[in-house]
């Protein structure tokens, strides 16, 4: 019998997870941007490379969006163009972190008239989430200051939710608002939101469409991260993940890559606190591949968050509550271990051939020649960047 049971097999066929549409861009740090040959020079292009993450694994149906790195003219042709190549449009990201007017703040500014440019932008792409049918607003805000004394802290946060409460008021009744937060970078010294907790103050107080962000990245060292989703997850209020993985800080890369037992305790309490068809939860990825080629990159993801997600969902959860009622500290946690120690792979290598998909997903883009192809399909024009 495969170690993983048919009511296992069944969950894991209910994963969703959302794809960047930036990953699929050429990225780097302060110092280079190292262009990939192929690399995607429009949206459109993009999506195309996202479809081929969801051909090779079936787990990830969903494009998300960066405005105004992805502007179109006409959204329903981007939507149409997404549904033609098998996946949809997700979340909108919105960005007021590139231009000038925001050096102080956005939706924090002192200046009326930054504050309306910044709330005029969120509601341009909620405009935007009419035509590509998505339902997230994502907002994740740049703001904060570099030395003491340089801001009103207070007068910010008052600022930020008359921001926010147009914005939300602004939103269909199919929509939704995700804010994120990040406890430091670009400010040094104060962030606007850095924190979950300064997050759900702000969204708990617009409403019940208003939920968290939870990006893996944006934590201190040390942080329990698995506990803030348990404590979101609770009180019904984490919105949506970016996934990824950092050594230092906000580090980008791939999923599972740094802490891969970090990845299972936190799906542990995913599964824990309402299970991977939790509606209320989009799982997303926010990564940016600098060195490695960027749809095996996405491919590699996908797969280490369905490896830890398999090995969560084997934790022999009746005995590991025995033994947490009885006090048994070593066998609970023997418990615990024993399901992340658990190789996994060749049961869900054997499972995806049984649902007509490659058993090694990787392997099959590798020798589908798609790189290749695109390489020689798309000499000349401007590559797109982590921006635009
Ligand atoms: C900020 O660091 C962030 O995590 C936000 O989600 C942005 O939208 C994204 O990175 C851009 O990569
Ligand atoms: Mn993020
Ligand atoms: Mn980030």
């Amino acid at each position: 019998m495969s170690i993983l049971p048919t009511d296992v097999l069944g969950q894991l066929e209910q994963q969703s997870i959302e794809l960047p549409s930036w990953a699929f861009g050429n990225s780097g740090t302060r110092f280079k941007v190292f262009a990939t040959p192929g690399t995607p020079r429009d949206p459109f292009e993009k999506i195309a490379d996202a479809a081929q993450v969801h051909r090779f694994t079936a787990l990830a149906p969903k494009v998300a969006l960066h405005i105004p790195w992805d502007k179109v003219d006409d959204y329903s042709a981007l939507r149409a163009h997404a549904e033609e190549h098998g996946v949809e449009l997700g979340t909108v990201n919105s960005n007021t972190f590139q231009d000038d007017d925001y050096k102080f703040g956005a939706l924090t500014h002192e200046d009326g008239a930054v504050r309306r440019k910044a709330i005029d932008h969120h509601l341009e792409c909620i405009d935007i989430m009419h035509a590509t049918g998505s339902r997230d607003l994502k907002i994740w805000l740049a703001e904060g200051s570099n030395y003491p004394g340089q801001a009103d802290l207070r007068g910010r946060q008052d600022r930020l939710q008359e921001s926010l409460e147009e914005i939300y008021a602004r939103l269909g009744d199919e929509h939704r608002l995700v804010l994120e937060y990040k406890f430091f970078e670009p400010a040094f010294y104060h962030t606007d939101v850095p924190d979950w907790g300064t997050s759900y103050a702000q969204v708990a107080a617009l409403g019940h469409k208003a939920m968290v962000c939870l990006d893996t990245g944006h934590h201190a060292p040390g942080t329990n991260i698995e506990f803030i989703v348990m404590q979101l997850l609770r009180l019904g209020k984490l919105g949506s993940f970016d996934f990824n993985s950092r050594f230092y800080a906000d580090d980008d890369l791939i999923v599972g890559a740094a802490d891969p037992y970090q990845l299972f305790r936190i799906l542990f309490e995913v599964i824990r606190g309402g299970g991977l068809n939790n509606p209320d939860v989009a799982f997303m990825l926010d990564q940016c591949h600098n060195v490695e080629d960027k749809v095996p990159g996405q491919i590699r993801s996908v797969l280490n968050v369905q490896e830890m997600t398999a090995r969560a969902l084997i934790v022999d959860t009746e005995a590991l509550r025995a033994a947490q009622v009885s006090g048994d500290v070593l066998e609970a946690n023997r418990i615990f271990m024993d399901a992340f120690y658990t190789d996994v792979r060749p049961a869900l290598a054997e499972w995806r051939e049984s649902r007509g998909l490659p058993a090694d997903p990787m392997a099959a883009f590798a020798a589908s020649g798609y790189l290749q192809q695109i390489a020689a399909d798309r000499v000349g024009g401007v590559q797109a960047s982590w921006g635009a």
